[in-house]
């Protein structure tokens, strides 16, 4: 929760800004008098000062210089006057104060400044979470870094004093802030290098090399951006700051990408893949099938194809339900995956049909494979001590399309079922 302090002895503006701000979550404190505000800005933590410019007992031009001269110089002061004219304004900007609301358009101009503190607040939190690493050659102005990270609660950091340790970092940061005038390699060089090891983390030179040249050829190396020594603590912070939110928008654009990939990925399978087995369906089955068959056309290949079918498969369905016939096909899917090669194609041709597509495989290779198979299956072991028998037709291709091949296995596999079951048949050439 963040905390406002409103100096403004009118009731009218309190009652207003109270609700505005309670309504954005803020504890709003509302003072009279500047006193009133230093006695607050003692005993609780301020996240913003919200004040007139006219006061009985004190201008308020005094009030703004005393919170500069203070360990309070850090809280932002807004500005709320109807005494608006260029000079004040001129003099109130020259003073730190960030925001100067003439009080007739008060509330968009200031709740936008309101939501972007929060913002900022939250990239804090962000660039708190973030792996840094600091190069410099120079112990002093590395500490100096040290110190003001740490003073912003920035902890994450690890600091090299030459270009080869921090090249030989095993570890990724998100946020290399890089001295560009180092003893023995050039800036520029580091940062080309760390370019090409670290994608997208966000690269920053600090130096105080004022030449355009060098400073554009940073840029060109890959440095996200370029902070002349010395500099001032919260000029130094906002910049990170701002180098975190391209950072972060491209993270997420990534995010976004890899997603998309994925859900991409995932739908390209579910077209392709069956939902109970895991194996190939149907369509693409023959879409494979035309692929191999055109294949053996241009290469003078050999194809063979397999259809497999459960014997007796409705038995079991009526015997253990339709949840233990899915359990059988999960099993017998996972044996012809198993007892298959790598560049076989196998799919759920129907329900309890299964199509074996093995390129490069003569009549006889097929036979081999196919009661291999059929022999895994019938030694499989079921729970209830179910046992389960396949018939399997077996052809090769001999010029035929996709659907001619597969009706002339379905036509052996036929025979097979009519022969008895638990048998394979094959063309004979
Ligand atoms: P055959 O030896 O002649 O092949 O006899 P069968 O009982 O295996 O053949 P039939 O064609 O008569 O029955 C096939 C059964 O397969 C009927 C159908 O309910 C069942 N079936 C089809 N798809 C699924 C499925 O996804 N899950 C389950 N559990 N059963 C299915
Ligand atoms: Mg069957
Ligand atoms: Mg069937």
């Amino acid at each position: 929760m963040y905390t406002v302090i409103h100096i403004d002895d009118s009731p009218f503006f309190q009652k207003m800004l109270q609700k505005e701000f309670e309504d954005r979550n803020w504890k709003y404190i509302s003072v009279d008098t500047t006193e009133e505000a230093f006695h607050i800005l003692e005993i609780t933590p301020v996240d913003l000062i919200m004040t007139k410019l006219l006061f009985e007992q004190e201008d308020g031009e005094n009030f703004i210089r005393r919170v500069n001269g203070s360990r309070y110089n850090h809280i932002p002061i807004v500005v709320v006057t109807s005494n608006d004219n260029i000079e004040i304004r001129r003099r109130m900007f020259a003073m730190g104060v960030v925001m100067f609301i003439p009080k007739n358009i008060y509330y968009r101009q200031l709740f936008h400044f309101i939501e972007k503190l929060k913002i900022e607040e939250e990239l804090l939190t962000d660039i708190r979470k973030l792996h840094i690493a600091v190069l410099d050659d120079d112990r002093l102005e590395l500490q100096l870094i040290q110190d003001i990270l740490a003073k912003k609660g920035i902890g994450n950091v690890d600091v090299f004093s030459t270009a080869e340790e921090l090249l030989a970092s095993e570890k990724q940061y998100a946020l290399y802030l890089v001295d560009v005038v180092l003893p023995d390699i050039s800036g520029e060089q580091v940062i080309m290098q760390l370019r090409t090891i670290c994608g997208n983390s966000m690269i920053m030179a600090v130096s105080c090399i004022e030449h355009y040249k060098v400073i554009s050829n940073l840029f060109l190396a890959g440095s996200d951006d370029y902070i002349m020594k010395p500099f001032r603590e919260e000029v130094f912070i906002a910049r990170i700051k701002a180098n975190l939110r391209s950072y972060l928008l491209l993270q997420e654009k990534e995010r976004q990408k890899a997603e998309l990939q994925k859900k991409n990925y995932e739908l390209n399978r579910m077209v392709r893949i069956d939902g109970l087995t895991g194996l190939f369906n149907h369509k693409y089955l023959y879409e494979r099938l035309e692929q191999e068959i055109s294949q053996v056309k241009r290469h003078q290949t050999q194809l063979s194809v397999i259809m497999l079918d459960i014997d007796y498969f409705k038995s079991v369905n009526d015997t253990y339900g339709h949840q233990g016939g899915d359990e059988v096909l999960v099993k017998v899917a996972k044996t012809l995956q198993e007892n298959l090669r790598k560049g076989d194609i196998v799919g759920r041709y129907g329900g309890e049909e299964f199509l074996a597509i093995l390129p490069h495989t003569s009549i006889l290779g097929a036979c081999i494979v196919a009661e291999k198979i059929r022999q895994v299956v019938e030694n499989l072991q079921f729970e209830h001590d179910l046992k389960i028998t396949i018939s399997c037709g077996v052809a090769a291709h001999e010029g035929e399309n996709a659907l001619e091949l597969v009706g002339k296995a379905d036509g052996l596999l036929y025979v097979a079922k009519v022969e008895g079951r638990n048998k394979i048949k094959y063309d004979a050439i």
